[in-house]
């Protein structure tokens, strides 16, 4: 059997996720499935750095609206780490679109508008692959502002 694969990813709860106040509810499903926080903050971003984290979507006719959505006001940070935890964050996230976006998902649970209308405001970021997580950590946390620890549950599987 193949070695499970321990994967770091970003996380953001975008500004209108933060003033609807869903901040603990976006972090209690992550901290569900055992997810570990490796690193949280609170910040609010200027258009540059939006620029720097978006740069993929920067030419689109979308990314004014885009840019000032998540420069709007602050915005939680976080990075978990997991047995592939990109994909396991993106699953509990749901697809880019609120409107399609499945009951159980957060934005399936909290938005539900298509991208035709207000397209970014889908509460939460999510890395899309290992590659982008890997960019986008490194592009919002130094090194120093990241942690090890083991969760209980960690604990557990070694006393196994
Ligand atoms: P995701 O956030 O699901 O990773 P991306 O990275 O493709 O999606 O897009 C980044 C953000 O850009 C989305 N969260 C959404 O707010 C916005 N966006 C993406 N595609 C569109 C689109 N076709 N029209 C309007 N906004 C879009």
């Amino acid at each position: 059997m193949s070695k499970p694969k321990i994967e770091r990813t970003l996380v953001l709860v975008k500004p209108d996720g933060v003033v609807r106040g869903l901040i603990g509810e976006v972090v209690k499903r992550f901290e569900m499935v055992g997810l570990k926080i490796v690193g949280m903050k609170m910040m609010k971003i200027t258009p540059d750095f939006a620029k720097q984290h978006y740069f993929a979507h920067v030419e689109k006719d979308f990314y004014p609206e885009l840019e000032k959505r998540i420069i709007a006001g602050p915005v939680i940070a976080a990075v978990l780490e997991g047995m592939n935890a990109v994909e396991v964050v993106r699953k509990i996230v749901g697809s880019t679109e609120s409107k399609s976006s499945v009951p159980g998902t957060i934005r399936g649970d909290f938005a539900h508008v298509g991208l035709d209308y207000q397209g970014t405001k889908n509460i939460v970021h999510a890395s899309g692959n290992l590659e982008e997580a890997e960019k986008e950590v490194g592009l919002w946390f130094s090194e120093k502002e990241l942690f090890e620890y083991k969760t209980m549950y960690e604990k557990h599987i070694e006393e196994e």
